[in-house]
């Protein structure tokens, strides 16, 4: 470790996440320091790099992570970039917490994954921050009493105030519903095997051409349904809510009831606006979680694998949003490296 034992972290890409990640780890998170920092946008990594003693600044993710001080990398580039980012970091075998996704296909994440084994220990946790919720938590946590017996059907609606210039109709599932993907998988305990996706006239919030909301169905392994609703342009607030029904009852999160006023004859609270402020707590959790494990040595949290079997699921969300009904998903058998 670099300074008085403190993780050296290098966070690459310094845009909506990766500005707010750099906060994080200055301010909130303990144990750790930003001691690089890498964007293609030389001057915007300078301004940032110059806020931060001994913070160096670079364009080339390689350098940042030979520079001194550097124990471990965020990365928070687009996601395009993040299998050239992901390798490089295996070369200097440095800890990785990659937001998601993880790559944005199946067969670059198996290149990932091939890559991590041939390391011969895991290095990545994936940034699905849901995990580290405590609502979600709660709900995991309930599930695996066993008290409302077997999870049946899981009803999920995720609502975006509004999508940024260039969000494409396969974004809702690539960008968006690949949260509800990895929280089936880690609240079930199951593998998503097909997926269909249903089109209601769009919105007339939503830009031209966008299909916008979809209503995405899962089908998993051990025979659960899942129902997805993506609408990234509702106006009105970001809401995220899950409900699980079992075979004895039922267990509902994300109403965000945590504050409710009654004044001049009315009750109500408010609606967060976007997922910086919904799951504030959650990423903050994550990078904690993130940087002791990496500090006793560790890996924890979703892994590779996960990034690869939701990059599987949005393959087949996409396929099955272009070109019609039901589309299964394809997935090797889980190496023993990742059980
Ligand atoms: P952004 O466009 O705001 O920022 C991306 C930054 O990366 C920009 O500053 C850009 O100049 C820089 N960049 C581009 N190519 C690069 C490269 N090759 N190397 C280094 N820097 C590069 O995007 P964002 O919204 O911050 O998203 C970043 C990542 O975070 C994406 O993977 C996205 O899916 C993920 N994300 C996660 C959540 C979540 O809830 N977990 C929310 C939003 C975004
Ligand atoms: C964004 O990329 C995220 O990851 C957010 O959590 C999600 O709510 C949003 O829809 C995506 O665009």
């Amino acid at each position: 470790m670099a300074q008085h034992g403190t993780l050296g972290v290098a966070v690459i890409g310094t845009g909506k996440m990766g500005a707010d990640h750099v906060r994080r780890l200055n301010e909130v998170t303990s144990g750790a320091r930003v001691a690089a920092v890498v964007d293609v946008d030389a001057e915007r990594v300078k301004r940032i790099a110059d806020g931060i003693e001994g913070c160096s600044a670079h364009t080339d993710p390689s350098a940042a992570m030979a520079a001194d001080g550097v124990d471990a990398v965020l990365i928070a580039s687009p996601g395009p970039a993040h299998e050239a980012a992901l390798l490089t970091a295996f070369e200097y075998d440095l800890p990785v917490l990659c937001e998601k996704p993880l790559t944005p296909g199946s067969v670059s994440a198996l290149r990932v994954l091939e890559a991590e084994q041939k390391l011969g220990h895991r290095r990545v946790q994936v940034g699905f921050m849901r995990r580290y919720d405590t609502e979600y938590a709660k709900l995991k946590s309930l599930l695996a009493t066993g008290q409302l017996g077997r999870p049946l059907m899981l009803h999920n609606r995720h609502r975006n105030v509004a999508t940024p210039p260039g969000f494409t109709s396969a974004m809702l599932i690539n960008d968006s519903v690949v949260h509800e993907m990895d929280i089936t998988r880690w609240l079930l305990e199951q593998e998503i095997t097909a997926v269909t996706v249903l089109k209601p006239t769009p919105s007339g919030n939503a830009p031209e051409g966008l299909q916008d909301p979809q209503f995405v169905l899962f089908e998993t392994d051990g025979g659960a349904v899942v129902d997805v609703e993506i609408n990234v342009n509702c106006g009105f607030g970001y809401q995220v809510q899950a409900e699980v029904v079992c075979e004895r009852g039922t267990a509902r999160i994300g109403d965000g009831h945590a504050l409710v006023t009654n004044m001049a004859g009315r009750w109500g609270g408010t609606i967060a606006q976007d997922f910086v402020e919904r799951f504030e707590d959650a990423y903050d959790r994550q990078m904690q979680a993130w940087v002791d494990a990496t500090r006793r040595g560790e890996v924890t949290g979703p892994s590779a694998w996960d990034g690869y079997a939701t990059a599987a699921v949005c393959e087949a969300g996409v396929r099955a949003q272009t070109e019609g009904g039901r589309v299964e998903v394809e997935l090797i058998e889980r190496p023993a490296f990742y059980s």
